[in-house]
C-alpha cells in the first residue's frame, strides 16, 4: 500500500534499490465498494478499507492479522514553499540548528507516520539494528526505537538508539499466528511500541522524516512464512564461498607484510584452523583506498600469494571517504566528473574522516558506481588478486565533523534528492557497486563483502557484523540478540567482534566469546588499535586450547553451515532462528534470546555469564504444553526430553548445544588448517532420532567458490532414517563429482543397539561394524561416495546378521559335534 501526496510541489522520494524485484501485481483481485468502506479480496487474503477515518484491516482466511491506522495516528505533512507557507509554531520547522550545523529544510517539515496493529500478537520483534532485546520493549515514557544509520562509538546496550544499520521490518507473533509489515522508507524513522495482547494488542507507530508511506503487509500465518514473505521482497544472502564460513582473524591493524605472514604461520604452528586474514585501514597509503602503504605493504602480491598458497584469503578494507588530495587519482577523477555528494549549495560536500579532509562519492549515481566498481578490476587494482575480498566500513556514512557524525540532511544526491530521503540507503548503494566490482573482476567467483551500514535488501550484496562492541559480558549477550533480530530481517550472515572491539578483554570472556561465536554465522576476531595483541597463542595454554577447541568444533560443522546457507538462498528462511520460529505455540519461548536455533537442527545456548558453573537452558514446547522434542547434547548424546527450563552444568570447556531428535546433520571430523584442505575429506552423518525413531536431513556440496551451482553443478543429498534403515536420495541426479565418501554414521536414540549393519549401494552389499559411542552408536567406514544413493540397514540384536550367524553355528559345531567325538 502506498500513500503519496496528490499534487506535491515536487515529487516525494520513493525507495527502489532495496527490493529484489518489482512486486508482482496479482490479477485476480476483486473489489467491492460498500460506500463507507471498500473490500478488496484475492484468494484467502482480504483488505477492508474504511474510508473516513482511514483504517485498513488485513485478513487472512478471515482472521484479522494486521490493522493500519487503527489508532488514527497517521500523519502526512505536505511539502511547502517557505514563501507561501503559513507561519509555524515550532521554530525548528523550517530550519534546524544542531551543534554548529544548520539543516535548511527547503520544503519545511515533511514527515509521515502511521500506526500498525497486530491483533493476534503477544510479542513484536524486528527493526534492527539496536543493541537491545530480541523482543521489542514498550516505549511509553522512553525514546522510541530509532532507525538512523550512525557511527555510534561506544554504543550502549539495552538501548533503542540508532546504530549502523536500519531494517524497517517489524513482526508480530502470537500463539495463533504471525504477521509482519515492511515500512519501505530510507529516511530517519522512529518507532513507538505500545500494547501487549488482546484486547490491547501490540501496536507500532512508525514516524519518518520524509518520503512516502509505502508498506508491505506480510500475512504469514506462521513465523517462517512471514520471514519468507519478507525475503521474497528483499532477497536473501547469496550462497557464500565455503571459506567465508571458517574462522577470520582481524585487528586494527596488522602492521606489515611480515606481521600478516607470521600470524598466519602461527595458526599452523598451534594447529588452529584459519581461513582469512584481514587488513584494516593502515594498509593504505595515507588512507587513500585502492593504494598500499609503500613502506609497510610494499609487496602486497607476495603477501597475498603467501596466504593463497596455503588455501587462505585476504580481506581488505575500502571505505567511502576519499582524501581530497590532488595527487590522488580517485579524488581527481571524482572531482573532474562531479562524482561527489554535494552540499545544498551545489559544491562538493567536504567532511573530516580518516584521511583528513575528504569527500564522499555519490553512489546513487550509476556512473559513480560504475567508476568505483571498475577500481576492483585487476587491471586497475594491480596489486590485488581475485582472491582478495572486501570490507566496506564507515559507510553510514561516518563524517567526523558532521551532525551526529554523519552527513548533512540537506546535502544533495544524484537526481536532486536531499540526503534526508536516502540516508539509510547510502551504504547500500556502495555495496551494490562493490558487489558489481568484484563480479567484474571475476564473474565466476561469488563476492564476499562485509559491511557496517545496511538497509533492507543489503543482504543480497554483503554480510554484516555488530560494529564496535566493548569487551564486556553484556556485549557478548547482545551479539546473539542483535544477530537474531538481523536474521529475521534478512541478514542471516552476521557476527560480532570476538573478544570485543574496545579494550583488553579478561581471559574468561575471550574463552566464552570464542565458544559462542563458533555457533554464530560470521566468526571473526577483531580488536581496536592500541589494544594488546590477542592472537590465540598469546593467552595462557588453557585458554589457547579452549580457543583451539572452539574453532576446531566450528570446522567439524562446516558441511552443516554450508548446507544451511544453500537452503537459505533456495528457500528464504533465516539460518539463525528465534525459538518461536519452530515453536510458535510456546509463549514461554517468545522472548527467549539467550539461546536460539540453527535451522531446526541445533539449539544453542552459549555460556555468556562470568564465573558460572551452570546455565539455564530452555527446551521449548511444540503445543504450548508438555509435548516437546527430544534433544541430544552434541558432546555426548545425552538425551533431554522434558519441556521447560533446565539447569545444565558447565565447565570451562562446555558449550550447551543440542541436536534435535528428528534431524540428521552432516559433519567432517578431520579438521585441517583451512576449509579448502578439507574439501575432499569424508563425511560423518549424525542421526538423532525423534520419539518415533525417525530423522531426516540434507547435505549440499559444490565447488565452494563459483556460480556453477546455478547451472546445476551441485549435489543435494537427502537422508532419511526410519525403522532400521538409513537411506540417501537425490531430488535431481547429482551433476558434480566429489571425492568425499561417507566415513561414519552416528545414531542417537535407538531403543536397542544393533549388532551390525549392512550397506547396499549399486548392487553391492557390505557388512559394517557397529560400536557404542558415548550415548549413541557409531557405524564405521561405509566408504561409499557421498554422491551415490545408498541404504544402510541395522541388523538388530534379535535377528543376527548372516556373518555373525555363521560364527555361531561354527562355534556350536565345534563345541557339541567335534567335542562329542
Ligand atoms: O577502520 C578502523 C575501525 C575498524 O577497525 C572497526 O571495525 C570499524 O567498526 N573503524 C570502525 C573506524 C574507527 C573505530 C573507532
Amino acid at each position: 500500500m502506498t500513500i503519496d501526496e496528490k499534487n506535491p510541489i515536487k515529487p516525494r522520494y520513493r525507495v527502489t534499490e532495496s527490493l529484489k524485484a518489482s512486486p508482482r501485481i496479482i490479477a485476480d483481485l476483486s473489489a467491492e465498494d460498500h460506500g463507507s468502506s471498500i473490500t478488496v479480496t484475492s484468494g484467502v487474503i482480504k483488505a477492508s478499507i474504511q474510508k473516513d477515518p482511514l483504517k485498513i484491516d488485513f485478513y487472512q482466511n478471515n482472521v484479522l492479522s494486521v490493522t493500519l491506522n487503527g489508532k488514527g495516528l497517521m500523519r502526512f505533512e505536505h511539502l511547502q514553499r517557505r514563501s507561501q507557507a503559513e507561519p509555524m509554531e515550532d521554530p525548528d520547522s523550517w530550519e534546524e540548528e544542531f551543534n554548529s550545523h544548520r539543516d535548511s529544510k527547503p520544503n519545511g517539515p515533511e514527515a509521515i507516520a502511521m500506526d500498525l496493529t497486530f491483533p493476534e500478537a503477544e510479542v513484536l520483534f524486528g527493526i534492527p539494528e539496536h543493541a537491545d532485546s530480541f523482543a521489542l520493549k514498550q516505549t511509553q515514557g522512553t525514546d522510541p526505537y530509532r532507525l538512523y544509520n550512525l557511527d555510534t562509538a561506544n554504543y550502549e546496550v539495552d538501548s533503542k538508539m540508532g546504530l549502523y544499520g536500519s531494517v524497517p521490518v517489524i513482526y508480530g507473533h502470537g500463539t495463533e499466528r504471525s504477521a509482519g509489515v515492511f515500512w519501505h522508507n530510507s529516511a530517519e524513522t522512529w518507532v513507538d511500541i505500545s500494547g501487549t495482547r488482546k484486547p490491547d494488542p501490540p501496536t507500532a507507530r512508525f514516524m519518518t522524516e520524509s518520503g512516502i508511506i509505502d508498506v508491505f503487509v506480510l500475512l504469514g500465518p506462521s513465523p517462517l512464512d512471514t520471514f519468507k514473505q519478507y525475503s521474497d521482497l528483499t532477497g536473501t544472502a547469496n550462497l557464500p564461498q565455503f571459506f567465508t564460513l571458517g574462522y577470520h582473524q582481524c585487528r586494527w591493524n596488522y602492521d606489515n607484510e611480515t606481521d600478516v605472514k607470521t600470524v598466519a604461520a602461527q595458526f599452523d604452528n598451534y594447529d588452529i584452523p584459519l581461513d582469512t586474514m584481514w587488513l584494516d585501514i593502515e594498509y593504505t597509503d595515507a588512507k587513500k583506498y585502492f593504494t598500499w602503504d609503500p613502506v609497510t605493504f610494499a609487496h602486497p602480491l607476495d603477501m597475498i600469494k603467501n596466504l593463497t598458497d596455503s588455501g587462505r584469503h585476504l580481506t581488505i578494507i575500502i571505505d567511502p571517504h576519499y582524501k581530497r588530495d590532488n595527487t590522488y587519482f580517485f579524488h581527481n577523477y571524482c572531482t573532474e566528473n562531479k562524482f561527489y555528494t554535494k552540499f545544498a549549495n551545489g559544491s562538493d560536500f567536504i567532511g573530516e574522516c580518516w584521511p583528513g579532509t575528504s569527500s564522499y562519492p555519490d553512489f546513487f549515481n550509476p556512473a559513480v558506481r560504475q567508476y568505483y566498481s571498475s577500481q576492483f578490476k585487476l587491471s586497475n587494482f594491480q596489486t590485488t588478486t581475485a582472491d582478495v575480498m572486501i570490507w566496506n566500513d564507515m559507510n553510514e556514512p561516518s563524517v567526523f565533523d558532521g551532525p551526529e557524525v554523519t552527513m548533512l540532511k540537506d546535502n544533495i544526491h544524484f537526481g536532486g534528492w536531499e540526503h534526508r530521503n536516502v540516508h539509510n540507503i547510502y551504504g547500500h548503494h556502495q555495496l551494490m557497486a562493490t558487489f558489481q566490482g568484484l563480479l567484474q573482476r571475476d564473474s565466476n567467483q561469488r563476492p564476499f563483502i562485509l559491511t557496517r551500514s545496511h538497509f533492507a535488501g543489503s543482504q543480497r550484496y554483503a554480510i554484516i557484523w555488530t560494529g564496535d562492541n566493548t569487551d564486556d559480558w553484556p556485549y557478548l549477550q547482545h551479539s546473539i540478540k542483535m544477530c537474531l533480530s538481523e536474521a529475521v530481517s534478512g541478514f542471516s550472515f552476521c557476527g560480532s567482534d570476538v573478544g570485543g572491539f574496545f579494550n583488553d578483554p579478561e581471559i574468561e570472556l575471550v574463552e566464552r566469546w570464542y565458544q559462542a561465536a563458533s555457533f554464530i554465522p560470521f566468526y571473526r576476531a577483531h580488536a581496536n588499535m592500541g589494544t594488546k595483541r590477542r592472537e590465540p597463542w598469546l593467552f595462557p595454554e588453557k585458554t589457547r586450547l579452549i580457543i583451539r577447541d572452539a574453532i576446531r568444533k566450528r570446522y567439524t560443522y562446516l558441511p552443516m553451515w554450508y548446507t544451511m546457507f544453500y537452503e537459505h538462498e533456495k528457500f528464504g528462511y533465516p539460518v539463525m532462528r528465534p525459538i518461536l520460529a519452530h515453536y510458535p505455540k510456546d509463549s514461554n519461548g517468545f522472548k527467549v534470546d539467550f539461546e536460539y536455533l540453527l535451522h531446526d537442527h541445533l539449539l544453542v545456548r552459549p555460556v555468556m555469564e562470568r564465573g558460572v558453573d551452570s546455565v539455564n537452558v530452555y527446551f521449548p514446547s511444540k503445543d504450548g504444553g508438555q509435548n516437546g522434542d527430544v534433544w541430544y547434547d552434541i558432546d555426548n548424546y545425552e538425551k533431554f526430553d522434558k519441556v521447560g527450563n533446565q539447569s545444565i552444568k558447565v565447565d570451562d570447556h562446555k558449550v550447551p548445544v543440542y541436536q534435535r531428535g528428528g534431524s540428521i546433520i552432516p559433519k567432517k571430523e578431520t579438521v585441517r588448517r583451512t576449509s579448502l584442505m578439507m574439501k575432499d575429506d569424508p563425511y560423518t552423518l549424525v542421526v538423532c532420532l525423534n520419539k518415533d525413531g525417525y530423522a531426516n536431513g540434507t547435505l549440499y556440496i559444490d565447488d565452494e567458490k563459483s556460480y556453477d551451482y546455478r547451472h546445476g553443478k551441485f549435489i543435494y543429498a537427502k537422508f532419511e532414517f526410519s525403522g532400521n534403515t538409513l537411506k540417501s536420495s537425490f531430488a535431481s541426479k547429482p551433476d558434480y563429482m566429489t571425492k568425499s565418501t561417507l566415513e561414519r554414521i552416528i545414531i542417537a536414540g535407538l531403543a536397542k543397539t544393533p549388532k551390525s549393519a549392512t550397506l547396499h549401494f549399486e548392487n553391492q552389499t557390505q557388512q559394517l561394524q557397529v560400536a557404542t559411542f558415548e550415548k549413541a552408536i557409531s557405524i564405521s567406514k561405509p566408504g561409499v561416495n557421498i554422491a551415490k544413493e545408498f541404504t544402510i540397514i541395522l541388523n538388530s540384536a534379535g535377528s543376527a546378521n548372516p556373518v555373525a550367524l555363521k560364527f555361531v553355528l561354527l562355534f556350536l559345531f565345534v563345541k557339541f559335534v567335534l567335542k562329542g567325538f
